[in-house]
């Protein structure tokens, strides 16, 4: 944390990125710490390679979100909430390094440390609870512009503060966020209680054709059925929690055919089963209880691919790359 206190110090134009396919978290965090650098008098860019969803766009500075790359007179990249480099899609790839500092901020368990210097704590529920030690650390007061956009981050990746990753320093950050004036009750509401009749429709789709085969519950989604419904590809995430949610299910999955027609994989599991060195064969990423990975098409090939490592997981032998 002290050396990210002297990156930050040191720079004056600051470009800032979060993951592709984004969540609350990743937005959170994004916006979360463009203010609080902001209120240290220093100019940040903010980036994300889709279009902010419409679950986020009410967030203060959502609007400044493009999808843009880093300046030639940016002196600090950032990462925030990426678990690997190329998952900040194409806003920063190599070539826009250009020998300057990227400073990495996360809490996945499986990140690889691809900054120059990393604050990665694998112990945090969500990246903006990392960012609400950080302004403490940079000695930025909060407001409820910064409140509320991290606690957006801490309420989201925690699922309303249900998860296991939750640990009462969670709390702890909510509540100061709280008093600093965040409305926890709004920001749950926006972040759970809404979807949009398209994406119900994919819902029961997905829930129609779900098969439970020893102990995993699995759906798939292709283009076809997003053109069909008009879901944009980036509102089809989510839908593994519903699987979860089953009792019979050890481990959900849902397969999900993205533009390029590769096949995108979320994984969920019940406490005590661990998805990690399942994600790591697949070359993805993620929690314990929540990983993912993309893999090359047919769909077909990459349900057998994944479902032969559940279930070998499932059954307590090892795991292969
Ligand atoms: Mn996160």
């Amino acid at each position: 944390m002290r050396d990210a206190v002297q990156l930050i110090q040191n720079a004056r134009r600051v470009f800032a990125a979060s993951h592709i396919d984004h969540d609350g978290d990743a937005v959170g965090s994004l916006l979360g710490f463009a203010h609080i650098l902001r209120q240290l008098g220093k100019t940040v860019t903010v980036a994300l390679a889709d279009p902010v969803s419409w679950r986020f766009e009410h967030l203060p500075g959502a609007e400044k979100i493009h999808a843009v790359k880093p300046s030639p007179d940016d002196d600090l990249l950032v990462s925030l909430d990426a678990s690997e480099f190329n998952r900040l899609g194409a806003v920063l790839t190599p070539n826009d390094l250009a020998g300057r500092p990227l400073l990495m901020i996360d809490h996945h368990i499986t990140n690889s440390r691809f900054g120059t210097v990393n604050v990665l704590d694998p112990t945090a529920a969500s990246t903006c609870e990392i960012l609400y030690s950080l302004a403490q650390a940079l000695d930025v007061p909060l407001d409820p512009t910064i409140a509320t956009c991290l606690l957006t981050g801490v309420v989201t990746d925690t699922l309303g503060f249900r998860t296991t990753s939750t640990t009462p320093r969670s709390l702890e950050v909510a509540q100061a966020l709280m008093h600093a004036g965040a409305n926890l009750s709004e920001i749950c509401q926006r972040a759970f209680n809404s979807d949009t009749y398209a994406r119900l429709c994919l819902t029961a789709d997905v829930l129609h054709r779900m098969t439970l085969d020893e102990g995993v519950l699995w759906s798939q989604v292709t283009l076809d059925d997003l053109r069909r419904l008009g879901v944009p590809y980036a509102e089809s995430a989510g839908l593994v929690g519903y699987l979860n949610s089953v009792r019979e299910a050890r481990v959900a999955v849902i397969f999900r055919e993205n533009e390029d027609g590769r096949i995108d994989v979320s994984m969920r599991s019940k406490p005590g089963i661990s998805l990690a060195s399942v994600a790591l064969a697949l070359g993805g990423g993620g929690h314990p209880q929540a990983a993912g990975a993309t893999l090359p098409p047919p769909m077909n090939a990459a349900r057998e691919r994944v479902l032969a490592e559940l279930h070998k997981l499932l059954a307590g032998t090892t795991v292969s790359a």
